[in-house]
């Protein structure tokens, strides 16, 4: 991903240079997983044209590609997406303009794991769930992905229950014995969550608790920050302020929430804090004072971890990649210059009224004007929509079963 620094734009040059890198220099992960039927607990509602093999994924991830032009990775879940070539997986991308991106473990959903996988009280599960995530690792190196995403649904449900001091000594152990498995240039990311599927405690609970694993496992290991993992209120632009400053802010699962792990469109509930983390990003990607931060954020991997569970998938994802880069733009409008001076002058209203502005200006003109001149449709939503594809590929894709979680 290209540096900001090389794109950015004094404050006194024209806002359609200075929003450029949300067009030319992001890059927007879209997760396989996004495309399948899901639902609650309740329910799962099957919707028409939904994937039902891996390689039918990565068609819809290119699809959302093709009409925003800045999603050219696409994440995988093994063993959901298990293939036996993964080779020919990694080449249906590429000819389809996608890179693989992270590869996510998942050892939360055999029977072995009802008590935890690599925190487990027996040597055996915990060594299972060793083999799942370094297959994990080895799938990134036939693919060419550059990451391994950690994420346990490991905890205990009563006080009691298990050692959670042990259990923490076992995750370490575990994350140690992987780490060297990981591919040259290949980095780990460890997701936290606060709850669910455990319901009392959690082995990675918040982002401090992986930062401070993560520094014993090795240098490649950083945090994943999924915005739809924390207590309400919690101040998440804070976090990825911290973790820039400590250079182990690895990658974003990015969704939204009002009040559980919602897995709902980026930007839908409350864009205003998808703003606030943006601006600590391009903020830090600004700063040449603080070159660990400043390489950290321009590293950082955007990808969306979303369940459309009512709305349809495809248009759901071209608009949740149109959220979020409009949300960037607006954070590169932020005059840096008179930010820094209000800030040290200790005007409180200047310094946030830059914020508030930046917030509020409407970027979508401009972005329109920045697509068309790249070929791409000025409104990749409505242009995918009056396009006819969704009905094509519903007619398509009749017969074998449609893939869901599991
Ligand atoms: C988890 C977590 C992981 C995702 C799974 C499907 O809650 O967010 O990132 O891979 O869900
Ligand atoms: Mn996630």
């Amino acid at each position: 991903m290209p540096a900001i620094a090389a794109v950015a734009r004094p404050a006194t040059a024209p806002a359609l240079e200075r929003i450029e890198w949300a067009m030319s220099g992001i890059n927007v992960e879209i997760p396989s997983w996004g495309f399948v039927n899901t639902g609650t607990r309740f329910r799962v509602f099957p919707q028409p044209g939904v994937p039902r093999t891996v390689f039918e994924k990565i068609d819809d991830a290119a699809t959302v590609n093709r009409y925003t032009g800045i999603a050219g990775s696409v994440s995988l879940h093994i063993p959901w997406d298990r293939v036996d070539n993964y080779g020919a997986l990694a080449s249906h991308a590429g000819e389809r303009g996608l890179r693989i991106g992270g590869i996510n473990s998942n050892t939360f959903q055999d029977e072995d794991y009802k008590f935890g996988s690599l925190c487990h009280p027996s040597a055996a599960v915990r060594e299972k769930a060793i083999r799942a995530i370094v297959e994990c690792c080895e799938i990134a190196g036939a693919t060419g992905s550059n990451a391994v995403k950690v994420w346990l649904g490991d905890g205990t449900n009563y006080p009691g229950q298990d050692d959670m001091r042990w259990r923490r000594h076992r995750l370490v152990e575990g994350l140690r014995e992987i780490h060297p498995h990981l591919p040259a240039g290949v980095r780990m990311y460890l997701e936290y969550k606060l709850y669910e599927p455990a319901l009392y405690s959690t082995d990675v609970q918040d982002w401090g608790q992986a930062l401070s694993v993560c520094r014993t496992v090795g240098d490649r290991a950083t945090v994943c920050v999924d915005t739809g993992h924390h207590a309400m209120g919690v101040n998440i632009e804070q976090i990825v302020a911290l973790l820039l400053a400590e250079g182990r802010l690895g990658s974003f699962d990015l969704n939204d929430k009002k009040y559980g792990d919602d897995d709902l469109m980026v930007g839908s509930i409350d864009p205003y804090q998808l703003f606030r983390i943006a601006h600590e990003l391009v903020n830090a990607m600004r700063d040449d004072a603080d070159p660990v931060a400043q390489r950290c954020a321009n590293e950082v991997v955007y990808m969306l971890d979303q369940c459309h569970n009512i709305e349809p998938k495809v248009p759901a994802m071209i608009r949740s990649v149109m959220n979020l880069q409009e949300t960037m733009a607006k954070a590169l409008l932020v005059d840096r210059e008179v930010l820094l001076a209000a800030q040290a002058a200790g005007d409180v209203l200047e310094a946030n009224r830059q914020l508030q502005d930046a917030f509020s200006t409407d970027v979508r003109p401009l972005l329109a004007e920045l697509r068309v001149g790249r070929g791409l449709p000025a409104d990749p939503y409505r242009a995918y929509l009056g396009s006819g594809e969704a009905e094509a590929r519903a007619a398509a894709r009749t017969g074998g079963t449609a893939a869901g979680w599991g």
